[in-house]
């Protein structure tokens, strides 16, 4: 992410509080008509949700069994139920959290091959980072607000694990000044050199103040939407059940923001009502790719 999770970036406020001995289960919503199919995992492809219709971004249902989901649910409440949730930083894109970061060697050994299987989602070759972040969102104003990870953090995967509640998740098509620098092209952008009188001309003369009527070879280069990656502000909302896994990738990674909603959310053209209650996420990453970290 842009500003990053409070942890990755050392911000983590820890402080004592009291743990009740369950992490309360949400109601899950109720599978509805076939409509709420159509951001499914299993939907087929539609040429109207671009992001849907490639390895980009894809959901998996019952990754996990119930039985999983409840032993690694317990024991992330347990392992997180000495810190007050954090309310964030002002600049911070996540509120109302608790968070921790462990090695897959610190699990117990019954919890591991869950986690491990996520592994199986990375596309081949991938740099896995053998590290599992467990996010906390409160049931009562827990949320993640839209961003793209930071390439200092991750490299093409971002791969989660929902436990313990529904939640809607929000892609938003970043414009390609949005995007990390030296991104662009993997965020689905691809440079156009305009020419003086076409549309990306103009724009590319609007936005640095250049004349209309640019000389040959004068123009500047402009990023543009490559084909099936949607226009910049599109926004696709996904449906994540508890114990689905998600995976976004390469232009889902780079070229969309993401955000986690809270409250109640109605979904899909049947407005299918979605409570986010106390969840619990575990997200899984690859390496990032040094030659796009930023000197800082
Ligand atoms: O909790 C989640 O599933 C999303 C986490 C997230 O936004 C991130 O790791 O960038």
């Amino acid at each position: 992410m842009r500003r990053g999770l409070g942890r990755m970036l050392g911000r983590a406020r820890l402080a004592r509080a009291p743990c009740s001995s369950s992490p309360r289960p949400a109601v899950e919503p109720r599978r509805g008509a076939g409509s709420l199919a159509l951001y499914d995992a299993t939907a087929a492809p539609s040429v109207d949700l671009p992001l849907m219709a490639s390895k980009w971004l894809r959901v998996q249902e019952d990754f996990i069994t119930r039985e999983e989901e409840k032993a690694l649910a317990l024991y992330f409440h347990e392992r997180l139920c000495g810190q007050q949730y954090s309310e964030g930083h002002w600049d911070s894109v996540i509120v109302s959290y608790r968070e921790t970061l462990m090695a897959w060697e610190e699990l117990p050994a019954a919890l591991r091959p869950a986690v491990e299987r996520l592994a199986s989602l990375f596309e081949p070759g991938a740099q896995v980072q053998r590290k599992v972040h467990a996010i906390d969102l409160s049931e009562s104003h827990g949320r993640i607000d839209g961003h793209v990870d930071s390439v200092k953090f991750c490299g093409e995967h971002v791969i989660g694990l929902c436990l313990l509640s529904p939640a809607v998740m929000r892609f938003k098509r970043a414009a390609p000044d949005e995007v990390h620098a030296g991104t662009e092209e993997r965020a689905g952008y691809v440079k156009v050199k305009p020419q003086a009188g076409d549309a990306a001309g103009a724009a590319a003369a609007s936005a640095t103040d250049a004349p209309g009527d640019m000389a040959p070879g004068a123009a500047t280069t402009e990023w543009v939407a490559a084909p099936g990656t949607g226009a910049p502000g599109e926004t696709v909302d996904v449906l994540l059940r508890r114990r689905s896994a998600y995976v976004m990738y390469g232009v889902g990674r780079f070229g969309y923001e993401h955000a986690v909603l809270g409250g109640v959310q109605r979904f899909g053209p049947e407005e299918v009502k979605v409570r986010r209650r106390r969840r619990i996420s575990l997200i899984v990453r690859d390496e990032a790719d040094s030659a796009l970290a930023p000197v800082v």
